[in-house]
C-alpha cells in the first residue's frame, strides 16, 4: 500500500480499498453538496470526491474519516484496532515532533495583498439553516506568542467578508489562550489556515494536547511532519497541505457569526467572535479544498470518537480485565460509550459502566455488552438492549451530574441524568442456548 503523507497519497489508498465516491455531476455548493456527502456517508460508501461543483474553481473533497473502515485506511491499522493505534499515539511519550522543510508544495501559488478574495474558495454552506457559507474541514494552525510552541484546532469559519472570517473559538481553547494574551496587550494573533491534508493531521486536531498536536500526526506516521514557514506569517505550516490561508485576529474585534449545525445534532446560535482577516491565500498546482460536514459523522469522528476511546479503554480496564472492547459510537453524538466484556461476575459490567462514565465529562449513556454483540452494529446494541436487560434491575441512574453544557437534555450548567445500562446475558435467569447467527457472505460469489 502507498504510504500517506497527503490528501492526494490518501485518496489513491481510498481508491484502492474501494473507499471514493466520485460526484462528476456539478452539484450546488449550497445544500446539495452536503446532502449528498451526507447520504454517502450513511451508505458506507467511503470518502467523497465532488471532481466539479457548480461555479467552483476546484474540486471539493470530504468525508475523509467518516467511519471505522476510513479511520482505519487513516491510521492504516484494521477496524478493531483504531482505538489501540490512536491510546499509542496519543501518549505523549510517542510524539514525534515536525521537521522544518525549505519549500512548500502550497507555494506553488500565492495570493497576497489586495487580490486576496475567499470568492476563490468553493466554500459550501452544509445545513438547511447554516448562517452561509462555512469553512469547516480546515485546521487552525497557531502559535503560542509566549512560548512558541505550535498548535493545531479546527474553528468553523463563517465568510463574513472579502477577506474577513467569522472565526469561532470556545473560551478555554488554546488558540483562544494564544488570542487572549495578544489582545490583553493590544496586538493580534497570527494565524494560518491549513485545508486539504494527511488524516493524520486531521485526526491529530482534534485531540487537545498540552503540546504542539503536531506531535501526533508525526506519532501517527512514525515521521515528523515536514513544516515550512508561511509568507506573512511567522508560523511552521505543514508543507504538503492543498491550500493554506494566513492572516490574523485583531484584538478587541468581534462579530456575529452562526448558526451552524453542531455535534449534538441541532443547530446552535450565533455567537459573538473575533474575525480572521486573510493576508494570503496560497496553494498547490491544481488544489482540492476539503470540508467537513458540520453535525455528521466525520464531525462526531474526529472530535469525540478517535481522541476518547483510548481513555475509555484504560478507565475500565482500571477495573475489569475482561475487556474485549470499547466504542464511542458516532450516532451516540459523543454522549454514548459501548463497553465490551467477558464478565467473570454477575456485578462486574456495572462496575464498568460506572468507570467508563468517568472517562470523559460527555458520557450520559453507558451500555456494557458481551463478546457476541457487534460494538460498531447499532442494531446489534438494540438487540442486546431489548433482550438481555431487565429495565428495573439493570440500570443505574446518576440524577443531577456533570454533562456537556450543550448536551439538549442537560440545563444550560450542564446539569443531567445519566444512565448505565448492564445488557449482558444473566444465565441465572433464564437460560438460552446460541444466537440465531447467518454468517457474513462474500455476494460476489453468489451474484454477477
Ligand atoms: C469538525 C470539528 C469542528 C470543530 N469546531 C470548533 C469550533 O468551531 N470552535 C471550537 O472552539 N472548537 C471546535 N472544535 C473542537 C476543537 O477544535 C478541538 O477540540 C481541539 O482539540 C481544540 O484544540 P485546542 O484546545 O488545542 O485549541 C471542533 C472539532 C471538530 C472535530
Ligand atoms: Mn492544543
Amino acid at each position: 500500500m502507498e504510504k500517506i503523507h497527503d490528501l492526494r497519497s490518501f485518496m489513491a489508498v481510498l481508491e484502492d480499498a474501494g473507499q471514493l465516491t466520485r460526484v462528476q455531476k456539478p452539484v450546488n455548493l449550497v445544500h446539495e453538496l452536503a446532502n449528498v456527502a451526507a447520504a454517502v456517508a450513511r451508505q458506507d460508501k467511503g470518502a467523497v470526491i465532488f471532481t466539479q461543483p457548480a461555479g467552483a474553481s476546484m474540486p471539493v473533497f470530504t468525508g475523509a474519516v467518516a467511519s471505522q473502515k476510513l479511520a482505519a485506511l487513516a491510521l492504516d491499522c484494521s477496524p478493531n484496532e483504531v482505538s489501540k493505534v490512536m491510546g499509542r499515539v496519543l501518549n505523549p511519550a510517542n510524539g514525534i515532533a515536525p521537521v522544518r522543510v525549505s519549500d512548500a508544495a502550497w507555494k506553488e501559488n500565492i495570493i497576497t495583498g489586495d487580490d486576496v478574495n475567499l470568492a476563490y474558495l468553493p466554500i459550501p454552506t452544509h445545513g438547511q439553516h447554516d448562517g452561509g457559507p462555512f469553512i469547516t474541514g480546515a485546521i487552525t494552525v497557531a502559535k503560542d506568542p509566549v512560548s512558541g510552541r505550535g498548535n493545531l484546532s479546527y474553528n468553523r469559519m463563517q465568510v463574513l467578508g472579502k477577506r474577513e472570517l467569522g472565526f469561532n473559538m470556545n473560551e478555554w481553547r488554546h488558540t483562544m489562550q494564544f488570542y487572549k494574551g495578544q489582545e490583553n496587550k493590544n496586538e493580534p494573533l497570527q494565524i494560518s489556515v491549513a485545508i486539504g491534508l494527511d488524516p493524520a493531521i486531521m485526526i491529530a486536531a482534534g485531540a487537545r494536547s498540552d503540546d504542539d498536536e503536531l506531535l501526533i500526526a508525526g506519532a501517527i506516521r512514525s515521521k515528523g511532519t515536514p513544516v515550512c514557514k508561511g509568507v506573512t506569517v511567522d508560523i511552521d505550516i505543514p508543507a504538503e497541505a492543498e491550500i493554506i490561508l494566513e492572516g490574523y485576529l485583531p484584538p478587541q474585534e468581534r462579530r456575529a457569526e452562526g448558526p451552524l449545525a453542531e455535534f449534538h445534532g441541532y443547530y446552535g446560535e450565533p455567537w459573538q467572535m473575533p474575525v480572521f482577516h486573510v493576508t494570503a491565500i496560497c496553494h498547490r498546482n491544481q488544489p482540492i479544498f476539503q470540508t467537513i460536514v458540520a453535525g455528521d459523522s466525520e464531525h462526531i469522528y474526529i472530535g469525540n470518537v478517535l481522541p476518547r476511546e483510548p481513555l475509555l479503554l484504560e478507565f475500565v480496564q482500571h477495573v475489569s480485565s475482561n475487556i474485549t472492547g470499547v466504542h464511542v459510537p458516532p450516532y451516540g453524538n459523543g454522549f454514548v460509550s459501548l463497553v465490551q466484556l467477558q464478565k467473570s461476575n454477575p456485578g462486574e459490567p456495572k462496575n464498568v459502566a460506572m468507570a467508563a462514565f468517568t472517562s470523559h465529562v460527555n458520557n450520559k449513556l453507558v451500555i456494557a455488552v458481551d463478546p457476541d454483540v457487534n460494538l460498531y452494529n447499532p442494531a446489534d446494541i438494540l438487540w442486546a438492549l431489548n433482550n438481555r436487560v431487565d429495565w428495573s434491575r439493570d440500570i443505574f441512574l446518576v440524577p443531577g451530574a456533570q454533562g456537556h453544557e450543550m448536551d439538549p437534555v442537560s440545563d444550560t450548567r450542564g446539569v443531567q441524568t445519566k444512565i448505565g445500562i448492564d445488557a449482558t446475558y444473566k444465565e441465572e435467569r433464564r437460560p438460552y442456548g446460541e444466537r440465531i447467527r447467518y454468517p457474513d457472505i462474500d455476494l460476489n460469489e453468489y451474484l454477477s
